[in-house]
């Protein structure tokens, strides 16, 4: 069962190569210890034609990843970027998830990565709701997860790599085999750090809160708009610590990420989370459709128009 829709072009190695001819060798040394960072970033179509949303930010965290693992990119930012809007445009398909990855490709085996040489690619394709569009609407169900998160002693949760994904892997996996459809993760204190991908705000009595970058996350780039908007919201924010037990307490609880985009939480662990209206989150929601589809002037900056 191949769930994903082939398009026409993809990025590889500096050129735009048939959908089909975009592949590597089975000794692909990234492939086998986990040696790879990627992003996650979405382009959507607006007014102007399609638009990607906060690329410049995407790329500033793929090479900050790329540099905690000594990886040095035969590309620069500017010709990632680059890449990824000739790729939206090459494939006319405007509404698309962009994966820049960059890993260690086919040389040597064996734990030291730097003898073989970085591959980087981009592939674009049609990803609807992360935790479904029923889940945007009503809200999902989660889980705090028996895993813990890595920590910054293990496996640095602020640079995006593929291994940190085999952590988030074992959370889901679980959450779903219970019936859930989402996990929380909590970190190595027992504070809650975020979803297998995806960041968590809490909303109590209209004052909003996510969990500090010292939580062990990764820094998401929609936890940061939140931010903003809650800002010009003028709604009180606070980056603080929380523990599972202020999961079960919040008046609205919700999950960001580029894919998930914003994504509320109804219920965890079998308590319904606040009286089901979310009305924070709702307008949140509102916010972002119209920021990520050119409807907000006062966040045209974050738009890269592919022309
Ligand atoms: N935490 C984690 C662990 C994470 O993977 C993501 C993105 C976020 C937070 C939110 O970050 P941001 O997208 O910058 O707001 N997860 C990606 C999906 C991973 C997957 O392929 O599955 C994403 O949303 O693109």
């Amino acid at each position: 069962m191949v769930g994903i829709r082939a398009l026409q072009k993809i990025w590889m190695d500096g050129r735009l190569v048939d959908w089909t001819d975009a592949k590597v060798h089975i000794l692909t040394h990234g492939l086998h210890y986990g040696y790879a960072v990627f992003e996650g970033i979405r382009s959507h179509d607006t007014a102007r034609g399609p638009a990607i949303f906060r690329l410049p930010e995407h790329l500033d965290r793929f090479f900050n990843s790329a540099k905690v693992y000594r990886m040095t990119l035969p590309y620069s930012a500017a010709q990632v970027g680059e890449a990824c809007v000739d790729l939206v445009r090459a494939n006319g398909v405007p509404t698309v998830y962009l994966r820049p990855i960059a890993f260690s490709g086919y040389g040597e085996m064996g734990l030291d990565p730097t003898k073989s040489p970085i591959q980087v690619a981009v592939a674009a394709w049609e990803w609807g709701a992360y935790l479904g569009q029923e889940g945007v609407e009503r809200g999902v169900r989660a889980t705090v997860s028996s895993w813990v998160r890595m920590d910054s002693r293990s496996l640095p949760p602020q640079a995006k790599c593929a291994a940190n994904y085999a952590n988030s892997g074992l959370a889901k996996m679980e959450a779903v085999a219970a019936g859930y459809d989402e996990a929380i993760l909590l970190n190595s204190q027992g504070m809650v750090a975020e979803g297998p991908g995806e960041n968590i705000f809490r909303v109590k009595k209209e004052v909003v809160s996510t969990p500090p970058a010292s939580s062990g996350i990764l820094r998401g780039v929609t936890r940061d708009t939140v931010i903003r908007f809650l800002s010009d919201e003028g709604l009180v924010f606070q980056r603080t610590d929380f523990t599972r037990e202020e999961l079960f307490t919040a008046d609205e609880l919700f999950y960001t990420g580029t894919a998930a985009g914003i994504t509320p939480i109804r219920e965890v662990d079998g308590r319904r989370i606040g009286d089901g209206a979310f009305p924070i989150t709702r307008r949140l929601q509102q916010r972002y459709e119209d920021a990520i589809h050119g409807r907000r002037p006062a966040y045209g900056s974050w738009l890269t128009y592919v022309g």
